[in-house]
């Protein structure tokens, strides 16, 4: 059982994120709005199968997937996506594929979630704490 992922996870820290959402091909507006969010996310897991939802004040997306299995996605600024997620030790690996390709990580250290979001030369580092 994935317990170190399981939970409930909110936005503490963030560097990068415009430049990223620029990356990817995100208009202004929805930039600035998306910047001024603090998203909480809420991760389900039973076994290889995974629910991750994301909830913030503007938009609630969820991604329900088995690991390994590509799937379609739409993010909350509504790129649509072929997606596939891995899991190496506590690292999740979500591959994006679409108009611009993506990789997004979430990697766990005890009550710290550290999520990677990279396109083209763009990195960026967003950190949430375990919420209770
Ligand atoms: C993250 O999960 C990165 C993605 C946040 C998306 C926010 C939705 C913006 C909708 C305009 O931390």
């Amino acid at each position: 059982m994935a317990d170190f992922a399981a939970g409930k996870w909110t936005l503490v820290d963030t560097t990068g994120f415009d430049e990223y959402m620029k990356a990817v091909g995100v208009g202004m507006v929805m930039r600035k709005m998306a910047a001024a969010i603090k998203p909480t996310q809420i991760v389900e897991v039973e076994g290889d199968r995974w629910t991750i939802k994301t909830l913030t004040t503007l938009k609630n997306t969820e991604i329900a997937f088995v690991l390994g299995e590509e799937f379609e996605e739409v993010t909350g600024d509504g790129r649509k996506l072929k997606t596939t997620v891995t899991l190496e030790g506590q690292k999740l690996i979500q591959t994006q594929v679409g108009e611009v390709d993506s990789i997004l990580t979430r990697e766990w250290d005890g009550d710290t979630m550290i999520m990677t979001l990279k396109a083209k030369d763009a990195v960026c580092t967003r950190t949430y704490k375990r919420a209770v």
